[in-house]
């Protein structure tokens, strides 16, 4: 079981800004833009290499989610960028799926 699993049954405490059936979203606790939220399945997929095509539905539906919290967040319009990181050399540490919201300052691109 993973930290977000513990979030996801409330066992530890998140500033969560969104749920539903599928979906949990909280505010990273190290942020790296003023706006920095992580998007979560609440089914424990542990990385992009794990997915399967029965995840497909599931996965886009992250993607809305982002979209309204964007929205709600009041960065649609500003700009935002999605990342998801996978394995050592992307830079996971989690291993549940999650898709950073970042925004509220220009991204500097390529990544570091
Ligand atoms: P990644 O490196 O892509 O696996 O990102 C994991 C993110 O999860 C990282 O930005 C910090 C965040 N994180 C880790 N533990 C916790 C936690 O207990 N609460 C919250 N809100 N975020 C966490």
């Amino acid at each position: 079981m993973t930290i977000f699993t513990k979030i996801i049954e409330r066992e530890i405490p998140a500033d969560i800004v969104y749920e539903d059936e599928l979906a949990l979203a909280f505010r990273d606790i190290n942020p790296q833009a003023p706006t920095h939220i992580l998007v979560i399945p609440k089914r424990p997929i542990a990385r992009i290499t794990d997915v399967e095509p029965d995840d497909e539905a599931l996965l886009g539906h992250l993607i809305t989610v982002c979209r309204e919290i964007a929205e709600a967040e009041g960065v649609a319009e500003s700009g935002f960028r999605l990342v998801v990181n996978n394995g050592r050399d992307g830079g996971q540490e989690v291993e549940h799926i999650h898709v950073h919201l970042l925004a509220g300052r220009r991204l500097s691109w390529p990544p570091g």
